[in-house]
């Protein structure tokens, strides 16, 4: 089923009632038969093709500026579009749920959406490529945001967090550099959705406070598999605050149930121009499914007194908190289980304020998050205007009331004489903590007024060594790959220079690879001393599921005519029931005849796109059954180089019978060995395909499908 068609499905089934989704449907419109066409001041239109006209009845003559009703519906879409977001323009969005496991949480907060397991607190949580604009690619080479607005019980927190779990800068003040310095550049508005160029490489090499951050973005968490596959990050030191006022310093995970999973960068390259939209299909198609996206909620605590104990400052949002040094804590999950009505009015209007939280949740000194504070608001003035929490996804589900007056767009109307407090009826009162008041935590501060930066936030290279150093060998292969596209892009020598002479003191290999490959500076020795430490909790193999899935995962089946049709179901069967999707690929989109069936009058089976509508890019493996199509697909270039393609993107590849020798003749690699099984169980159960030897694709694999 299309993603269209699941939108439309979700908002007439109505599937899932969250507090937020009956408050939604307040504002839901649906147009059916019945509906005529109005106005918008409601009266009813006869025309909406022609505009009045003076005409003789066989010549059109002069369009009146009368025409009230046309010139309504061109004003209208004159007015359609409100600026895109200045950074993480382009997006994706749905709804769900979030859940404790316990109460465990109690003595860090009193935050009720974390510590009562009765709850079940909507969630919206929209994804987000940063550099790109609204109309930019979803698999390019970047961040991703991860941004949660909770309706709790006591107003919306807003946790808006990234894929990656450190930031380019510390202080929120560089905020506007980094950002300029990343975006197209200013005189010809080049490149988009793309890091790839002077002005960031340059930016980046003179602030090395961005060096942990670099590798994490140019590592493979830069070009995710999709966005149910990815960590979230709050990044942020926040603070959570108990029933009796103690704080706690926090870090916020999210942990994807189906492992953490990357494309690699030849993939990512050909699904930019194959299929922009790559993601946010994903994302509806796996909702629509009912393969809810899910991630386990956990937390880090540092308590207060511990705040120095680190050689990190626990308040740089450049450093993460080592799980080696501070565990984390399940205590909940969070899932997504419905796709967006209307892509403008949810994900387009959706609004973000870091500054949002709900009592037992408070901040931190973090000086980016401090920034982040100020910033969110404001930005959301300009694109939605001072009233934008009035929006119907951004309303919280719990009451509002205050004395906030007017401003553009108040839909609000205040039946009462009062707007200000004190007032005679004690109207719009403040509440104390005791009631569910918001409380700060009280905090000692002392210091001279200065511009500076704490000492700890000086040292910039440990992190990002211990980074590299976690890495598996495949995982450090693809980050010098990557750093070393994205230097040879870049035009000035002192550009390229200044960064692969930064890179020595990360890590020397890394450096002197990068340095040969794009004619940087080659080091003779390390720039500083290796200190040699891991915490395999950063590499993203970490996190693969012990039990590994093919749910939602994309299966395609080369066939032409003469295949093997009981095969194909059989297996097909099998995929499906593991909840994995299946796509018959052949010479055309219609019907492919099996063998032994008459071509124009067998049953056949119908091919879902021709080998050129689609291609192995988009697919995590394929399968091309026995059969005596075997010939046609090896004598057919595009079905050649599908195969050739997915094994050169390490996919799983299965060939049964006469298309082994198929397989084999695609990929030109004598010493490959071919499983070659017609033992649906075995397909189904074991690896995959192409196995053994010197591409064994377990150890090359970027995003291991395991057929189980
Ligand atoms: Fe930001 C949007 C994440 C630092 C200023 N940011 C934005 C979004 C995400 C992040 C996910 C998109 C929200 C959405 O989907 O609507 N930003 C981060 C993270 C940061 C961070 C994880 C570092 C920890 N941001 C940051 C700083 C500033 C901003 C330091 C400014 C001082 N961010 C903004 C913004 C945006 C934004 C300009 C653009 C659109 C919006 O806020 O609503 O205000």
């Amino acid at each position: 089923m299309s993603s269209l068609a699941q939108t439309v499905m979700h908002s007439l089934d109505n599937v899932v009632q969250t507090a937020k989704i009956r408050d939604l449907s307040k504002d839901f419109v649906e147009a059916t038969s019945n509906d005529g066409l109005t106005t918008d001041h409601g009266v009813k239109v006869s025309d909406t093709d022609n505009w009045l006209k003076v005409s003789d009845g066989t010549h059109a003559g002069p369009s009146l500026l009368e025409d009230q009703i046309a010139r309504e519906k061109i004003h209208r879409f004159d007015h359609e579009r409100i600026p895109e977001r200045v950074v993480h323009a382009r997006g994706a969005g749905a709804h769900g749920y979030f859940k404790v496991y316990d109460n465990s949480a109690t003595k860090w907060t009193a935050a009720g959406v974390l510590t009562d397991p009765s709850r079940t607190t909507p969630v919206f949580l929209r994804f987000s490529t940063v550099q790109g604009s609204k109309g930019s690619a979803d698999t390019v080479r970047d961040v991703r945001g991860f941004a949660v607005k909770f309706y709790t019980d006591e107003g919306n927190w807003d946790l808006v967090g990234n894929d990656i779990p450190v930031f380019f800068i510390q202080d929120a003040m560089k905020f506007p550099d980094i950002v300029h310095a990343v975006k197209p550049e200013p005189h010809n508005e080049i490149p988009q959705g793309q890091s790839a160029h002077n002005n960031f490489w340059d930016f980046v090499g003179l602030t090395p406070e961005s060096a942990h951050m670099i590798m994490w973005v140019m590592s493979d968490r830069g070009i995710p598999r999709s966005y149910r596959m990815m960590q979230g990050f709050g990044v942020n030191t926040y603070t959570l605050i108990n029933a009796e006022g103690k704080r706690v310093f926090v870090k916020f995970h999210f942990i994807p149930e189906l492992g953490v999973h990357s494309l690699i960068w030849d993939e990512a390259l050909k699904i930019n121009g194959q299929d922009p939209d790559f993601h946010r299909k994903d994302l509806a198609d796996a909702i629509g499914a009912g393969a809810y996206p899910k991630w386990i909620f956990a937390i880090q605590v540092i308590e207060e007194a511990d705040e120095h104990k680190f050689d990190f400052d626990i308040l740089d949002a450049t450093k993460v908190w080592p799980q080696s040094l501070i565990p984390l804590h399940n205590i909940g999950e969070l899932v997504l289980n419905r796709v967006v009505d209307e892509f403008f009015t949810e994900v387009e209007q959706v609004a973000f304020c870091t500054s949002h939280v709900v009592p037992g949740i408070g901040f931190s000194d973090d000086p980016l998050l401090q920034g982040r504070n100020f910033s969110y608001f404001d930005t959301q003035i300009t694109r939605l205007g001072v009233n934008w929490e009035q929006i119907p996804i951004n309303r919280p589900v719990c009451p509002v009331m205050n004395h906030h007056r007017d401003g553009a767009r108040q839909h609000r109307i205040h039946r009462s004489e009062i707007n200000y407090f004190p007032n005679r009826h004690n109207a719009g009162h403040p509440v104390s903590p005791s009631q569910g008041g918001y409380a700060e935590a009280m905090a000692g501060v002392q210091g001279m007024k200065q511009r500076v930066r704490g000492v700890k936030f000086q040292e910039h290279f440990n992190q990002a060594q211990l980074f590299v150093n976690s890495m598996t060998p495949i995982e450090k292969q693809h980050l010098i790959q990557a750093i070393s596209f994205e230097l040879s892009h870049v035009e000035d020598p002192v550009v390229y220079e200044t960064y692969t002479k930064l890179l020595n003191n990360i890590d020397f290999e890394l450096a002197k690879t990068v340095a040969q490959k794009v004619n940087g500076v080659i080091p003779d020795k390390p720039g500083r001393s290796n200190h040699g430490q891991k915490d395999a909790t950063l590499s993203q193999f970490y996190y693969t599921p012990k039990e590994p899935s093919i749910v939602t995962r994309r299966v395609a089946f080369l066939v032409s005519d003469g295949f093997n049709i009981l095969e194909v179901e059989a297996v097909r069967a099998a995929l499906v029931s593991a909840k994995a999707t299946t796509w018959i690929i052949g010479p055309r989109r219609g019907k492919i005849y099996a063998d032994g069936e008459s071509i124009g009058t067998g049953a056949g089976i119908m091919a879902d796109h021709h080998f050129e509508g689609q291609r192995s890019t988009l697919f995590d493996a394929i399968y091309v059954p026995s059969g005596s199509h075997a010939e046609a697909l090896a004598s057919n270039g595009r079905a050649i180089h599908w195969i050739r393609e997915a094994f050169g993107h390490c996919k799983a590849i299965a060939a049964v019978g006469t298309a082994a020798a198929t397989v084999k003749y695609a990929i030109n690699l004598p010493e490959v060995d071919i499983v070659n099984t017609l033992d649906t169980d075995e397909v189904v159960t074991s690896y995959g395909v192409v196995t053994t030897g010197k591409y064994n694709m377990k150890s090359v694999a970027r995003d291991v499908l395991e057929i189980s």
